[in-house]
């Protein structure tokens, strides 16, 4: 069966549900394929902390209810440096930007309930996407659905489809130059039934190795703490988790982590990750389709939600005037951002991560971090960086 629409979005996750949400308030319509249910893809446990910038599209376009009933907002972290706590303040560096405690799970919630409300067209459970004639004006995403084959015609194709999807490599590798780094650690995360037992995330680059109390909810906590790329998680009881969270997170103020069931326990690879361009011909990346970064800036949503705007505008630009520019800029205005993002996450993450046997490193790292706690200009270069820059 043959559809026609002007936008077809690959990827019903933040970027994908973002983008048709924003064309629609534009009087552009799209359909959004997706491999997964709607229960898998917002049971995912992913993202906890949104920037300003992206608190504020969400607001703006009408999702902003049960983020400001439910949303934590943050105005600052603390760094847990030898035993001592050393607060940064992100917001008063900022002129006032702060971060919002919001799970990724909750804004795709949203972000679905506001689009099958507003009888936008989500596919979930599709399987065989295929995105062809992507080089010409009149791309098609060809896909199966209840055993049958269907055929959807439009004018522009957006790959929202994460790291692994099928957009990226759809495009001739010779178009395409890709950019990456791996870390030669890893995260095990958990998430933890217990009350979080900070006020702020609090992040500890201790000699066992990086540990970060993040949360959730009043009621739920999100803990990392670094590992071995192939640490095998049989080896990691509950008890272990917790007694090594206690002692990398320990300070010499009496500050004790209050333990609890952890109903989420999972290993979270760090990577860097650019493709350039990202387009080709009426074919646009966005989101983690295009670029990864290692989660210790906690950027990756918040950057695929600043694409995903970019790219609304563009297209609203093209449907608007029959105009082209923007849609042409786009992966130029994407990439200035996703460059200073990748820099950030990379410098944080080289910043608190402990390096095996490398003493050279750890007093670098001691060096970097004593200067951004006694230096204002280096604590507000990070607090930019960490709120997120306002959107070009
Ligand atoms: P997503 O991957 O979220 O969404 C892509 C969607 O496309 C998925 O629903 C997928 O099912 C679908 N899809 C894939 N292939 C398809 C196909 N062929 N056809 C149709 N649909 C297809 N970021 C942070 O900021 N902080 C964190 O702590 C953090 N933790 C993370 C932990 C993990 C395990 C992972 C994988 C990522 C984490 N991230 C974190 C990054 C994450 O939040 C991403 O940046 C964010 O989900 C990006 O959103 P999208 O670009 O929409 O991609
Ligand atoms: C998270 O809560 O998932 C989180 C918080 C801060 C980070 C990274 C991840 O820097």
């Amino acid at each position: 069966m043959a559809v026609r629409t002007q936008v077809g979005i690959v990827g019903a996750g933040p970027s994908g549900l973002l983008l048709s949400h924003l064309l629609h308030l534009e009087g552009i319509e799209s359909v959004v394929l997706e491999i997964r249910s709607r229960k898998h893809v917002e049971s995912r446990v992913r993202a906890g902390v949104l920037e300003q910038g992206t608190v504020d599209i969400l607001r703006e376009t009408g999702l902003g209810d049960r983020l400001q009933r439910e949303g934590l907002v943050h105005y600052g972290i603390e760094l847990r440096l030898e035993g001592q706590r050393h607060r940064i303040p992100l917001s008063a560096l900022t002129g006032g930007r702060t971060l919002t405690i919001y799970d990724q799970q909750k804004v795709v919630y949203d972000l679905a309930e506001a689009r099958l409300a507003a009888g936008g067209q989500v596919q979930y459970e599709v399987t065989d996407v295929r995105v062809h004639d992507f080089g010409s004006a009149a791309p098609v995403l060809r896909y199966r659905k209840d055993g049958a084959a269907h055929e959807l015609r439009c004018d522009i194709i957006a790959g929202c489809d994460g790291f692994h999807g099928v957009c990226r490599p759809s495009i001739p590798s010779g178009a395409l130059t890709i950019y990456e780094r791996v870390y030669p650690f890893a995260w095990l995360g958990i998430l933890a039934a217990v009350a979080p037992s900070v006020e702020e995330m609090a992040y500890a680059p201790h000699d066992r190795g990086f540990a970060l109390h993040s949360l959730r909810s009043p009621e739920i906590s999100r803990l990392y703490l670094q590992c071995a790329v192939d640490e095998d998680l049989a080896n990691w009881p509950d008890e272990r988790i917790w007694k090594e969270l206690e002692t990398r997170l320990s300070t010499n103020d009496g500050w004790t982590l209050k333990g609890g069931p952890i109903v989420e326990k999972n290993l979270i690879a760090l990577r860097s990750f650019v493709v350039e361009p990202m387009q080709y011909g009426r074919l646009f990346l966005v989101g983690d389709a295009a670029h990864i970064v290692p989660a210790t800036g906690a950027k990756g949503l918040n950057l695929a939600v600043a694409d995903a705007q970019i790219l609304a505008r563009a297209v609203t630009e093209f449907y608007r005037s029959g105009r082209t520019d923007a849609l042409d800029r786009y992966s130029e205005v994407c990439l200035r951002r996703a460059w200073r993002v990748q820099q950030f996450s990379r410098w944080w993450t080289l910043a608190l991560h402990r390096f095996e046997g490398d003493d050279f490193i750890r007093r670098l790292q001691l060096s970097e971090l004593e200067y951004l706690l006694a230096s204002k200009a280096a604590a507000t270069s990070m607090a930019e960086n960490y709120v997120g820059m306002p959107l070009e």
